[in-house]
């Protein structure tokens, strides 16, 4: 991953054209990269960084892109919602600031209900609603320097970005309990044993890794693939007649993209299917 003012590798450095530089977008083979920059403060949220992550999750809704690689720069992920921050507006006597509902909540429903596959590469520390963004992303890919932290009990506050929603799909509700009430930071070998994350890697790889994934995914059947993410969405809080009856619908849809269509000609002809997307 690039570090505090090295260059973005492949991808454009976008630092000078974008006015909040909290947060680098760009895009190459329809992969949005969106790196969270604040390297000095281990990417904490601020409301500035938080409007920038916002604003590039929206950039990723375009059509053109088809697969978003969310990741941090520096040696953290992101270490959730930046402390300096939320302790003046608690001696401001103004709480939170509405900032759960203002940036976070519409932040994870971005990622969440976004219409292609999400990828998180953590590269360091993911800590409270830092780690509810990679729960929120539908892969996650670490470096062997990874850590989680579900942090909020730490600082007295409950779950929040997600963590009560996602956490508990990953791991089942009596290892999210533990995890948020004890707060015990672990790494990514224990992140993979829980299955909250797919693959480890040397910190070295972790970028052409991630890469190559948010790649592969880019290339694939995009309609189906948000057919899938809403399917399991719609299924987790509801009956299996409900779900079935989804599922019916989305395949009616996805039946009649050229995608289906061009992929069973490719299978009978022995072909290798090209996805277009739709
Ligand atoms: O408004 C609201 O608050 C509602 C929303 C809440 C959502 C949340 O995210 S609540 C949870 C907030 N996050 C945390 O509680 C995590 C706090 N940080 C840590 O526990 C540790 O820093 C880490 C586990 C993330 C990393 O530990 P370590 O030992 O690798 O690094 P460090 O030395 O603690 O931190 C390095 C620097 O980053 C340090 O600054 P310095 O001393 O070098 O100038 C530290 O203060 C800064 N930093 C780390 N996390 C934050 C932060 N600065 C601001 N906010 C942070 N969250």
């Amino acid at each position: 991953m690039p570090g505090p003012g090295e260059p973005l590798g492949r991808h454009r450095d976008v630092r000078k054209e974008h006015p909040l530089n909290d947060v680098l977008y760009s895009v190459d083979d329809a992969v949005a990269t969106i790196v969270i920059n604040r390297p000095e403060a281990m990417n904490a949220l601020t409301v500035r960084a938080k409007t920038a992550l916002l604003e590039a999750l929206t950039s990723a809704q375009a059509p053109s892109v088809r697969a978003v690689l969310l990741t941090g720069s520096g040696r953290a992920f992101c270490a959730g919602q930046d402390l300096a921050e939320h302790a003046a507006n608690l001696e401001a006597g103004r709480g939170l600031d509405g900032t759960v509902r203002t940036h976070y909540n519409p932040i994870v429903r971005t990622i969440i209900e976004m219409d292609k596959p999400v990828v998180a590469a953590v590269n360091g520390v993911a800590a409270g609603a830092g780690a509810s963004l990679a729960f929120a992303c539908d892969l996650r890919i670490a470096s062997e320097k990874a850590r989680f932290a579900t942090a909020f009990s730490g600082i007295a506050l409950a779950p929040d970005s997600g963590a009560s929603w996602t956490l508990q799909r990953l791991v089942g509700t009596a290892r999210a309990t533990e995890l948020l009430l004890l707060n015990e930071p672990f790494g990514a070998k224990r992140a993979l044993e829980l299955g909250i994350v797919s693959r480890v890697v040397p910190a070295d790889e972790l970028d052409t890794a991630a890469r190559a994934l948010a790649v592969r995914l880019a290339q694939g059947p995009t309609s189906a693939y948000a057919a899938t993410k809403r399917a399991l969405r719609f299924a987790a809080t509801s009956s299996p007649a409900e779900a079935l009856e989804l599922e019916a619908d989305l395949q009616d849809a996805c039946a009649k993209t050229a995608d289906h269509l061009n992929a069973t000609r490719a299978f009978l002809a022995k072909e290798r299917p090209v996805f277009e997307g739709h």
